[in-house]
C-alpha cells in the first residue's frame, strides 16, 4: 500500500476496525473511505455494489462483523450466521468486481476443530467438529476464508485471512450479557468493587484456557500482512501463551484491586476447553506481539475508567 492508496476499512467505530485505522494514521496513511452502519448496511447486496462502483478502494480491511462473548453467540445463532455471511459475499465480491488491489478478512480461531491439537495449527481447519456455542458464526467465517481461497484461485483476486484469538480492547463491548470474558470480568470486577460486593459470580468451571491479545497488536498483524508479498493465505495471530478463565479474573482483581470470593454459574456454558494457536508461521515472516496481558488489562482498565460514563 502506498500511504496515499485509498483504503476502506468496513467496520472503521468496532474494536477492531478503529485500531486498524489508528495504525495505518500512525504510519503516514492519508485516503481512507468510511461508512458508519448506518450509512451503508453491509447487508445489502444493492448498497455494497454501489458504494464499491462509485468509491472503488485499492485495498479493503473487512473489519465489519457481528460479534459477541460465549453466550450471545448461542442464543443468536441465526443472526450471528446471516449478518456476517451477507457482509462477507457482498464485499469481497464487490471488491473483487470493481478492482481492489488487496483484501484483508478478519476470521476468528472459533472456525478450528473444538478438539483441535494444541497449538492450532492454520492447517488443522476443516478436520473435526466445531464448538457448538459458536457453530454458526464459525461456518459463516469459513466461508468467508473458502471464498477469498476461490477468488484467489479463479480469478487472482488478492486477499489475507487472519484468524485471531480472544481480542480486548478500547472499544470493546462491556455488556455483561453479550461480551466476551475478558471486558466482562473486568467489568464485574470494577462494579464488585465499588459495590463493596463480597463475591463475583464466573460462568463455568473457570477450567477453559483462552489467549488473548491486545486489539492494537492484532491492527499491527493486518497491516504488516497487506504489506507483505503474500497473495492469499490465512494466518493465526496471538501471544503463543494462554490462560485459564479463573486464572484471568484473579489476575484481574488483582490489577482492579478486589480481594472478594469467586463462585461459580454452573449453567453458563464453559465451551471449548482450549484453543491455543500457533503462531509460528506469522513469527516466520517477522511480526511479533508486544502488548502482554497484564499490560494490556492495565491500559484497557484506564480507558474503561476514562469511557464508561460516556458510554
Ligand atoms: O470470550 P468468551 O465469551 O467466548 O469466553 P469464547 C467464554 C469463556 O469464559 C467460557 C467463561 O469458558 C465462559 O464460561 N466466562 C466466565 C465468561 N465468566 C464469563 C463472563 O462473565 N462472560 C463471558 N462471556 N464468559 C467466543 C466465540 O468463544 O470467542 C466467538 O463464541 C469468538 O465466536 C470469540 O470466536 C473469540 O472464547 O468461548
Amino acid at each position: 500500500m502506498n500511504k496515499d492508496s485509498k483504503i476502506y476499512v468496513a467496520g472503521h467505530n468496532g474494536m477492531v476496525g478503529s485500531a486498524i485505522v489508528r495504525k495505518l494514521q500512525a504510519e503516514g496513511y492519508t485516503n481512507f473511505v468510511f461508512r458508519t452502519s448506518r450509512e451503508l448496511d453491509l447487508r445489502d447486496q444493492k448498497a455494497t455494489a454501489d458504494f464499491f462502483a462509485i468509491e472503488k478502494p485499492e485495498y479493503v480491511f473487512l473489519a465489519a462483523a457481528k460479534v459477541g462473548g460465549i453466550l450471545a453467540n448461542k442464543e443468536q445463532k441465526g443472526e450471528y450466521f446471516y449478518d456476517n455471511a451477507m457482509i462477507e459475499l457482498n464485499v469481497i465480491h464487490n471488491a473483487y468486481k470493481s478492482g481492489v488491489k488487496k483484501l484483508f478478512f478478519l476470521g476468528s480461531s472459533c472456525i478450528y476443530p473444538k478438539f483441535s491439537e494444541q497449538p492450532i495449527k492454520e492447517e488443522y481447519l476443516m478436520t473435526g467438529h466445531l464448538e457448538p456455542t459458536n457453530d454458526a458464526y464459525a461456518v459463516a467465517k469459513i466461508a468467508g476464508i473458502q471464498m477469498c481461497k476461490a477468488y484467489y484461485e479463479q480469478y487472482g483476486f488478492q486477499s489475507i485471512s487472519v484468524m485471531p484469538c480472544n481480542l480486548y480492547g478500547p472499544g470493546d463491548n462491556f455488556d455483561p450479557k453479550t461480551s466476551h470474558v475478558l471486558p466482562a470480568l473486568l467489568h464485574k470486577v470494577i462494579e464488585a468493587k465499588e459495590h463493596g460486593d463480597k463475591e463475583i459470580v464466573m460462568w463455568g468451571t473457570g477450567k477453559p484456557k483462552r489467549e488473548f491479545l491486545y486489539v492494537d497488536d492484532v491492527a499491527s498483524a493486518c497491516v504488516f500482512l497487506m504489506n507483505s508479498d503474500v497473495e492469499n493465505d490465512i494466518f493465526n495471530v496471538g501471544m503463543g501463551d494462554d490462560i485459564a478463565i479463573k486464572d484471568l479474573l484473579s489476575l484481574i482483581c488483582e490489577i482492579v484491586g478486589f480481594e472478594g470470593e469467586i463462585t461459580h454459574d454452573l449453567e453458563k456454558p464453559d465451551g471449548t476447553p482450549r484453543k491455543l494457536l500457533d503462531v509460528g508461521k506469522l513469527h516466520d515472516l517477522g511480526w511479533k506481539h508486544e502488548i502482554e496481558l497484564r499490560e494490556g488489562i492495565e491500559k484497557l482498565y484506564a480507558w474503561y475508567t476514562e469511557h464508561r460514563d460516556n458510554k
